[in-house]
């Protein structure tokens, strides 16, 4: 009986003291955040040709690391395939998950991860060969159609072509690159995918024009990243780190212009930028932790346009992007 009492005893302190440890003290005695990234998305992440990454996914990792180090490049990128992306979390693998990932009921519960607030707003859609003469979905029936595997775009698909009594055949394949590959070697009639990822395949094309992006929008994907259950202050952290770069460009504060605005006199932005203390205290982090994310890595505008914007190859407007004062969907609570 004594030894199960102690054997007892022993498990669930140990237990108990791992449950204990929380993301935010296992990522600062690490020294670093572990971020899972896709592959390889052009504007969202994907490494340089010195190896170093790139993206307004990598963007968000490196805005939690600066709140949380002050130094944006305590990071390390770990890349994922869409199917064992969850493990990869769960398991600890990484701290946080930042790869093209969709926001639905399922993964927020069932998987247990907890979402914070959408980064880039998308929808899914089909790109084709200008060849094929192809300019609506609705002239997809019977199609073959190239997909990645353990995605909400296999799922959506299927709806879809459930929903209008179309058939097609799916392609499946686990990693990007064999779905690219096989769609611009000819194997599939269509590729489907998040619209963003059609247009950063597209824009790694020798002859971009030759592809079309059907007018078809099939679903919602808002992506943004996302943390394990059971752990509210690094959600909070990883939540409000990204308020803080929305907050930011709603009050015109940037990367370039931040220190002449810690002078304001405006509490609000005297808040954000620490110099009314608080927020930092709450979140356990140094008081200018926002401070640090924008002069860092920039408000999310920034982020937006370094990317993904109209002066990169994706081109992309703001749209649903934009911030709500501006028509978008980009909307901050109070930091107070
Ligand atoms: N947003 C969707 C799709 C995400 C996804 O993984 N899309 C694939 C293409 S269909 C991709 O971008 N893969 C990049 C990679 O594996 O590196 C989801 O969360 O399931």
């Amino acid at each position: 009986m004594k030894f199960i009492c102690g054997f007892l005893t022993t498990f669930l302190i140990v237990h108990f003291s791992y449950a204990k440890t929380s993301t935010l003290e296992q990522v600062k005695k690490k020294k670093y955040l572990a971020c899972g990234v896709t592959q390889g998305v052009a504007g969202f992440s994907t490494p340089d040709s010195k190896g170093v990454w790139k993206g307004l996914e990598v963007d968000i990792c490196k805005a939690v690391a600066a709140a949380v180090f002050g130094d944006e490049n305590k990071v390390k990128f770990v890349p994922l395939n869409a199917p064992v992306r969850f493990t990869a979390l769960q398991s600890g693998e990484v701290d946080i998950l930042s790869r093209v990932t969709t926001w639905t009921l399922g993964r927020d519960t069932a998987q247990g991860l907890n979402f914070a607030p959408t980064t880039f707003y998308d929808g899914q859609g089909f790109m084709v060969r200008k060849s094929s003469k192809i300019t609506s979905a609705k002239q997809l029936n019977g199609a073959t159609i190239c997909t990645q595997q353990g995605t909400t775009t296999e799922l959506n698909l299927a709806d879809y072509f459930r929903k209008n009594r179309m058939k097609m055949k799916p392609v499946v394949f686990e990693s990007n690159d064999e779905v690219t590959q096989a769609f611009f070697k000819g194997r599939c009639d269509a590729f489907t995918n998040d619209a963003s990822g059609l247009v950063a395949e597209r824009s790694k094309v020798k002859n971009p024009s030759d592809y079309i992006i059907l007018p078809e929008i099939i679903s919602k994907e808002p992506l943004g990243p996302a943390v394990r259950h059971d752990d509210d202050q690094w959600f909070d952290i990883v939540k409000w780190s990204i308020y803080a770069m929305i907050d930011a460009e709603e009050k015109g504060i940037s990367s370039k212009n931040v220190d002449s605005f810690l002078k304001s006199k405006d509490p609000a932005i005297r808040r954000l930028l620490g110099k009314i203390k608080g927020n930092g205290k709450a979140l356990g982090l140094n008081e200018n932790w926002a401070y640090q994310i924008i002069k860092r890595v920039g408000n999310y505008g920034e982020v937006f346009e370094r990317h993904v914007g109209k002066k990169t190859p994706l081109k992309l407007e703001r749209g649903m992007n934009d911030l709500w004062t501006k028509g978008g969907l980009m909307y901050a609570p109070p930091l107070r």
